[in-house]
């Protein structure tokens, strides 16, 4: 029997352009480039340890963050990707302190812009744990023909084109959502190319897996420190206690629940009123692609989608994962939310 043929992702992007005649795969150019990018940085993350590249920058970012060697040659790579796509009029990353546009014509002309992470969890590079690359793509609401305008960039979540990340771990995937869906393409390195290998996944409504960082429980709320006890109550005919376990980089965490289900939490505490992930190139590209597969996406005022940016690097707390297990904690966490 002929061996069943890869797919590749570029493949797989322009059958799904062909569902829609009017469709001008513009989109899936910005895919391509973004796993073009994902390659380029995969080949340092993989060599990290044989190359001067581990350890500190020596500066620290917008978010007063040290920044690590990684970061910066990730952040550098993004940029020029993103410079060179025909697709992309700017980006804005979480290691710029502002948005980027891009002031040539033919950007003034480019339908899309992105923001990203480019390398979520860096403090997990020096110890070989999962790190990744997180994007999100919003259409312009400015006008084509001139630069991008903070606007493109302040857009929520519900209007994301599509949200994906890189991952880079035992083996290196792309995992990317649309309105279509949510689909994983794994890395085959001997011909450098991202293969579908995860078609459609669905997050399962319901989970064994809690995932936060305990450490900070005596911070948290009252309806927070009643839901981890509830994940930690011995009721057997409920799944319960739950398992516990925390990467400590939100694209491990966060392709665990989705793959496994789950529900992975960053509440607000007493020192982080609003919690420490970024909204708008963390919280809402994993919210798009959680709920794309059927999962939810929340935090202590409704769903994470629906919350309008008012600045580039605002923070928000966040609950996701399997549907079932969000309702739950939000439960707790929504009826006795006192924080601060
Ligand atoms: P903590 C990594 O620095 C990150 O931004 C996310 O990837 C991760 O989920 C979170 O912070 C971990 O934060 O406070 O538990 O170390």
């Amino acid at each position: 029997m002929p061996q069943s043929k890869l797919i590749t992702m570029d493949e797989f992007t322009i059958q799904e352009t062909r569902k829609f005649p009017q469709a001008t795969g513009e989109l899936s150019t910005l895919l391509r480039d973004i796993g073009l990018a994902g390659k380029i940085i995969n080949k340092q993350v993989r060599r990290a340890g044989l190359e001067d590249i581990l350890g500190k920058h020596g500066a620290t970012n917008v978010q007063g963050e040290e920044q690590m060697k990684l970061d910066v040659y990730s952040n550098d790579i993004m940029i020029d990707i993103f410079m060179n796509s025909p697709e992309c009029a700017g980006i804005a990353s979480e290691e710029n302190d502002d948005h980027v546009c891009y002031e040539d014509t033919f950007s003034a002309n480019s339908k899309y812009v992105v923001l990203f992470d480019p390398l979520d969890g860096s403090s997990n590079i020096d110890v070989n744990a999962p790190i990744g690359t997180i994007f999100a793509i919003y259409r312009r609401v400015s006008e084509l023909g001139k630069p991008c305008t903070k606007e493109d960039f302040l857009q929520p979540g519900n209007r994301l084109m599509a949200a994906g990340y890189v991952i880079y771990g035992s083996s290196t995937m792309m995992v990317y959502a649309t309105k279509l869906g949510v689909n994983g393409f794994t890395l085959e390195p001997s011909i450098g190319e991202f293969c579908l290998s995860h078609p459609n996944i669905k997050c399962p409504e319901n989970g064994k897996i809690y995932s936060i960082n305990q450490g900070n429980s005596s911070k948290y709320s009252d309806g927070m420190k009643a839901y981890l006890d509830y994940c930690m109550e011995n009721k057997k005919e409920e799944n319960r206690p739950y398992s516990h376990r925390y990467i400590g980089s939100m694209v491990g965490d966060l392709h665990r629940t989705l793959i496994k289900g789950g529900i992975f939490m960053y509440p607000a505490d007493k020192s982080s009123t609003k919690g420490k992930l970024r909204l708008q190139y963390e919280c809402n590209p994993m919210a798009f692609i959680v709920e794309a597969a059927g999962g939810k996406a929340m935090c202590n005022t409704g769903n994470i989608l629906d919350i309008v940016p008012t600045e580039l690097h605002q923070r928000t707390p966040i609950f996701i994962g399997s549907k079932n297990m969000v309702n739950k904690a939000m439960e707790f966490v929504m009826e006795k939310e006192v924080v601060g």
